[in-house]
């Protein structure tokens, strides 16, 4: 492992389109880079930036202090760190994999085949306890969680991340990376991970970071899914796209300053009718469906909103204000 005086030695395995851009910034940000990828070829723009080419997997995996993982997903990433010689064979100190007991995995000792161009994982290797693991692969909660269990069976510091941002960003302000697993293993890092973006610790369970993920994620789609419906319907009326955009970018954020009181209400258990009852939300929705169907416009996702509504409604909270849904949210539909 090295260090030398403009920056902490970073190891990036995985050089996909984000793997390539997080190496960069590190590499941008003065930290020695060692990067490793099953194609090989994809390290060689980062090799003349800089970059250092590891040999081997399990080179790359003892080459510094501090191991970013970015692949295609949770699978890859057992696929490659299971793979005999990467250090983390499973083989020792157990062998229940790491998806756990029961779950299907290609085993750490299927063989993976290397076609010409690939790199091998390699196979004499002291193994990684010394380096901390940080995954920014997706994936979701339970897998970030076995995925953290594995490694403290073998010795090794994780964080587990996601990264809500396109690689152009990366390097930038813009670029959100959220992480969650041991405080102590974040703050031992959080000066280099800073090269990468706005980079936040979100607790010690490591699940966390894949839930904040689709929690924003889900903000995301609805947003757009609201604003499509809104924008299907007056595209009726010949109001183009472009035109509608704005009053929906003001409704869109005058909701969000309502949300930090509803969260109130919802902590509490509390749903008094401040502004608004939800019967009175639920009339204003049969109005949003019977606009879509009388346009022509597909009226699925109102119908969705009502029928959660009536069944608040049904179970006595019509006269409570719109938070109080989360009893919906929070089970499974009927
Ligand atoms: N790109 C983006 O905008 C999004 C933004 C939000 C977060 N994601 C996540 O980042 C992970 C990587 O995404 P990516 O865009 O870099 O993906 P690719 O360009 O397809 O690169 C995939 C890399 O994974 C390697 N890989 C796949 N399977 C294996 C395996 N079994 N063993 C070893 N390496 C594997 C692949 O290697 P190669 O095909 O080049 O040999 C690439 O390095 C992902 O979780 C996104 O959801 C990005």
């Amino acid at each position: 492992m090295d260090t030398n005086e403009t920056g902490t030695a970073v190891t990036i395995i995985g050089l996909g389109l984000m793997g390539r851009a997080l190496a960069g910034a590190f590499l941008k940000a003065g930290h020695p880079t060692t990067v490793w990828n099953r194609t090989a070829a994809k390290a060689d723009e980062l090799v003349a930036e800089g970059a250092q080419s590891a040999a081997s997997l399990a080179d790359a995996l003892t080459a510094s202090p501090l191991t970013i993982l970015c692949l295609t997903d949770y699978q890859a990433v057992h696929e490659l760190l299971g793979a005999h010689g990467s250090g983390l064979d499973d083989s020792e100190p157990d062998d229940s994999g790491p998806h756990g007991p029961g779950t299907h995995s290609s085993g750490p000792h299927s063989p993976h085949p290397h076609s010409p161009g690939t790199h091998s994982p390699g196979t004499h290797s002291p193994g990684p306890a010394g380096t901390t693991l940080v995954n920014l692969t997706s994936g979701d909660s339970t897998q970030a969680r076995e995925t953290a269990e594995w490694a403290g069976r073998h010795g090794v510091r994780y964080l587990d991340g996601a990264i809500m941002a396109v690689p152009p960003v990366i390097g930038t302000a813009e670029a959100v990376i959220l992480l969650s697993g041991p405080r102590p293993v974040f703050a031992a890092h959080e000066p280099v991970l800073a090269a990468l973006g706005t980079v936040t610790h979100l607790g010690a369970d490591p699940g966390l970071a894949s839930l904040y993920d689709v929690a924003g994620l889900a903000m995301m789609w609805s947003v757009l899914n609201a604003w499509l419906q809104g924008t299907a319907l007056l595209r009726t009326a010949g109001v183009d796209a472009a035109s509608y955009a704005p009053f929906a970018q003001r409704i869109a954020a005058v909701v969000a300053t309502w949300l930090p009181g509803y969260a109130a209400q919802i902590d509490s258990g509390s749903f008094p009718a401040v502004v608004s009852a939800l019967e009175t939300d639920a009339r204003a929705m049969t109005h949003l469906i019977e606009e879509s169907e009388a346009a022509g416009v597909n009226a699925e996702l109102p119908k969705l909103f009502k029928s959660m509504a009536d069944r608040a409604i049904a179970a006595g909270h019509g006269g409570e204000q719109y938070p109080v849904l989360i009893e919906e949210f929070g089970r499974p539909a009927a």
